[in-house]
């Protein structure tokens, strides 16, 4: 049984090889992306035994991203394949303000995971379910699925992830807070619940999300967390950033992984600063480092 079991999408990553704009890049790489299975890989990292469970297409880009994230030991024995539907593809396009992203995901296999999906998950056995806000954008069966997941006995950490590409924060504001408020522990970037709930504090978005234990990433500056009546701030360590994307999922599972070892709030912050500078110090969404 898998100590964490991260349910969602993942896709192929295809990447300019030399920064710059996708309408004019020649050469790319092959990546993988994928919110809760680079959360797994960081916990896998990290001396944890992480289970990523999805669905792929029955096609090579399929077996290539699962043969990856198994080659980093994460367990991948429910992935279920898809015969009628493709793995999902997106596209990075460095510009001039800043990298945007170009999904082919509409249609995919991981977008019809549904909540019968689940009984062939360790959903009751694994000590923590780990899911994100991408989920329920993808189909209203994805949706029921991270519902039916919320629904376990045993804690489950969400991160917010609101993608404005997939839904506008009109539209996925009530759902993702709907959401939260279910899950036991919840992650949320300080812009994020700006945008989501006009939420401009820490202290605001506690009121919105009272029950779980909440961490608010505010960048570079730092994560609050609220556990009960208890806060607790720790800043940021200074990073020469390379490239912030996978720096929520590396985050996710250094915090994680301390609540997993009983460590105290500071210390589970200190962690997920430290694995989040990893992400941060390089440009793949996963960045190796070992135990902390
Ligand atoms: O979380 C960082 C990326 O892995 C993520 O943005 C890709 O899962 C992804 C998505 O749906 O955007």
């Amino acid at each position: 049984t898998p100590e964490v079991l991260c349910i969602g999408e993942t896709m192929v990553l295809v990447t300019p090889v030399e920064p710059g704009p996708l309408a004019e890049a020649d050469l790319f790489r092959l990546d993988v992306g994928g919110a809760e299975s680079t959360v797994a890989l960081y916990l896998r990292d990290l001396g944890h035994h992480s289970a990523w469970a999805g669905r792929v297409g029955d096609d090579p880009l399929g077996r290539r991203l699962v043969d990856a994230i198994a080659g980093h030991g994460v367990d991948v024995r429910w992935v279920r394949v898809d015969q009628d539907a493709p793995t999902g593809v997106y596209f990075k396009d460095p510009g001039a303000g800043g990298t945007r992203v170009h999904y082919y995901r509409a249609g995919s296999a991981a977008s019809r995971l549904s909540p019968g999906d689940l009984a062939e998950m360790p959903i009751g056995d694994a000590k923590l379910v780990h899911l994100s806000g991408i989920t329920p954008a993808l189909s209203a069966s994805c949706r029921a699925l991270v519902e039916a997941a919320l629904d376990r006995d045993g804690p489950v950490s969400f991160d917010v992830n609101h993608r404005p590409a997939l839904w506008s924060a009109a539209a996925a504001g009530p759902v993702l807070l709907e959401l939260a408020n279910r899950a036991d522990i919840v992650f949320v970037g300080q812009d994020e619940a700006q945008t989501l709930w006009d939420a401009a504090t820490p202290e605001e978005v506690r009121k919105l999300i009272s029950s779980a234990r909440l961490v608010v990433k505010d960048g570079a500056d730092g994560a609050t967390e609220f556990d009960g009546p208890q806060r607790t701030f720790a800043p940021a360590p200074p990073v020469d950033v390379v490239e912030v994307v996978g720096a929520g999922d590396a985050f996710a599972a250094g915090y994680l992984s301390g609540v997993l070892r009983g460590l105290d709030p500071a210390t589970c912050l200190r962690d997920g600063h430290r694995v989040a500078a990893r992400a941060l110090g390089g440009t793949g969404d996963f960045v190796p480092g070992g135990a902390l």
